[in-house]
């Protein structure tokens, strides 16, 4: 229960009018004991005081402000730098709801161990109450969420990431629908850290971790665990995907979205710049999302697509203005870094980053830093962590696009799936229509990167790039985008894309970054009915010469190598394929055992 002065305060700021919410804060304020609650309005005057209050704490250090404007830095709990995989659970009622490729566990259960974490685990400090919009407030595609936290930093990240406050409550009216988000740091041991999704009670409680995939939770929890099942119960998608626009010289803008697995160039794709020489064709790339994408079929027939963020939650090293220039043009002001390199002179530095590294300063770990130290293996000691990050808003980036947050969305041309694969996949292939496009979807296989904890390096499938977020049984998800398709009246066009394949000597064969724009005109082409190709058993890869290659210096036969379809290295892929399939029983559709054979049989002929 709250004490007298907790309520006053909470009406003093603006408690909603909204019983459920406010029974509930009461409630899991009876649990977590805060000394107080307060609830967030997002004003610039609550910015400045949490700010304030950061920084008092030790949890924030405001950067060079000549510099880096507006900016701070923060140092997660070096045990705590990713999202864990292995501490994330669905709690379904039934376990086969959840699926083989999710931890389940039971609700009870669930709700049981975390409350056993968060018993008075708010005491001495604040539970502050972050109601948030995921998407435009009030658009159709919006779901609503609200995150009681005992975070400071996880307001401010929120802040960025979300729509919050006062607008948000508005919109939630009396009796709207709200996902019930509760997250408490505790005492982020990871013996106890959890990760919980109950999708039926459309809540999920994370504690023991203060990691953004992991304590952010509008992000992956909420918009796309918990929003892939309410999007398969309402008839529409939630999606691991970036979407952005190519805007022809004659204005007409063209929109795709692009599926990747975590630490794969999604950001950089979106916010791509086109290369040298493809600058005389006069195209513009538009910003509209780097991370997660809501589909909903339009009115005129067509897939929309939202971008429910409304920030970057970005990966540091490898951003510099090569790979990147409009993210480090976003990242100049009002941008929260965690886990790079703290530099003496207040600055920030990462790996494969911009400029020179300052003379000295800190490293993710708190450890002293200059660029001459060693680590104990003998290699340079690393300043920022590799999954150390940027939180920027959407709206700061030179290339965002000025629909970026309209509320109905954007009409997709092309859906591209894509992996880090060093040999098989070729460079571009288009599918030989949706059911075959969600079959080749589903046998996404990608080298794991450090977003996540693990063994980076180890090929693993992961269908549509939502291994780790997909709410449900992938069975069934595979089910539903089957589905999509059938009831799409012009579906787009679904295809594959591999930046990474290397050559014989293990040198990357593709340059990549904004070179990349030569493989969506031919993907755009291609969704227009132009653009010339050539039928192999996997799907279309480009004729000779139809990918504009001017002004770009490739090695000899590179080309074919990056287009080359190894029958054999396929066919040896399909055991793998047919094994990953198994796994789903009688969850997984038919189609794609149909697609599977006759993928054999094309190969095979
Ligand atoms: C992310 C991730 O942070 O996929 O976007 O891990
Ligand atoms: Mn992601």
């Amino acid at each position: 229960m709250l004490t007298e002065q907790q309520r006053t305060d909470r009406a003093g700021s603006g408690a909603p009018a909204h019983a459920g919410l406010a029974a509930w804060v009461d409630e899991i304020a009876g649990i977590c004991k805060p000394d107080s609650v307060v609830w967030v309005d997002g004003s610039e005057a609550e910015k400045k005081r949490l700010e304030k209050r950061g920084v008092a704490r030790g949890q924030l250090i405001p950067l060079d402000p000549e510099r880096f404007p507006g900016c701070f830095y923060s140092r997660s709990n070096p045990n705590d730098v990713a999202r864990t995989e292995h501490l994330t659970y669905i709690c379904t009622e039934k376990k086969e709801d959840a699926g083989p490729t999710n931890n389940w566990m039971a609700p009870e259960e669930g709700y049981k161990k975390a409350r056993e974490v968060l018993k008075g685990s708010m005491r001495g400090h604040t539970l502050y109450v972050v109601p948030f919009s995921m998407g435009p407030v009030g658009s159709p595609f919006s779901k609503i969420g609200v995150e009681l936290t005992d975070s400071i930093y996880v307001v401010l990240n929120m802040r960025i990431m979300t729509r919050i406050g006062r607008p948000v409550l508005d919109q939630l009216g009396a009796d709207g629908e709200f996902v019930k988000c509760l997250h408490s740091k505790a005492d982020l041991d990871v013996s106890k850290r959890m990760i919980l999704h109950f999708p039926q009670d459309n809540t999920i409680w994370s504690v023991g971790s203060a990691y953004g995939g992991n304590a952010l939770l509008g992000k992956k929890c909420l918009a796309l665990r918990i929003a892939s099942w309410q999007a398969r119960k309402e008839g529409w998608l939630a999606e691991h995907m970036l979407i952005l626009g190519v805007e022809h010289p004659d204005g007409k803008v063209e929109y795709v979205t692009a599926a990747f697995p975590s630490a794969c160039g999604k950001t950089n794709l979106a916010m791509l710049i086109p290369p040298q020489g493809l600058k005389a064709k006069g195209y513009r790339i538009w910003t509209l999302g780097d991370d997660i994408a809501w589909l909903r079929v339009g009115p005129d027939g067509r897939l929309w697509a939202c971008n429910p963020e409304a920030g970057f939650f970005g990966v540091a090293p490898g951003t510099n203005s090569k790979s990147n220039p409009n993210a480090i043009a976003t990242v100049s002001r009002d941008t929260i870094f965690t886990n790079v390199l703290l530099g003496d002179d207040l600055t920030v530095w990462w790996e494969d980053g911009e400029g020179a590294p300052p003379a000295s300063g800190t490293n993710w770990e708190g450890k002293p830093w200059k660029p001459e130290f060693k680590g104990p293996d003998g290699k340079p000691l690393l300043g920022a962590h590799p999954n150390s990050r940027f939180t920027a808003p959407a709206g700061q980036c030179p290339s965002i696009a000025a629909n970026w947050d309209s509320p109905s969305g954007v009409p997709i041309s092309a859906i591209i799936f894509g992996g880090r694969r060093e040999r098989l996949a070729p460079l571009v292939f288009e599918s030989l229509g949706w059911e075959h496009g969600v079959y080749v979807g589903a046998t996404v296989a990608s080298e794991r990167t450090a977003a996540a904890v693990g063994k980076v390096g180890e090929v693993r499938r992961d269908p549509m790039a939502m291994l780790p977020f997909c709410g449900y049984n992938m069975g069934d998800y595979f089910g539903h985008w089957l589905e999509m398709g059938a009831k799409t009246p012009k579906p787009p066009k679904i295809f594959h894309v591999n930046w990474f394949r290397k050559d014989e000597h293990g040198k990357f064969l593709w340059p990549g970054y904004g070179e990349n724009l030569r493989v969506l005109e031919w993907i755009l082409a291609r969704t227009r009915g132009e653009g010339q190709a050539t039928e192999t058993p996997i799907g279309f890869v480009p004729a000779k010469g139809a990918v504009d290659l001017t002004g770009l210096e490739l090695s000899a036969g590179a080309m074919d190598k990056l287009l080359e379809v190894k029958k054999d290295e396929w066919l040896a892929e399909l055991p793998g394929v047919r094994e990953f399939f198994d796994r789903f029983g009688d969850r997984l559709p038919k189609e794609l055992g149909r697609q599977l054979d006759a993928l054999g049989q094309r190969l095979a002929s």
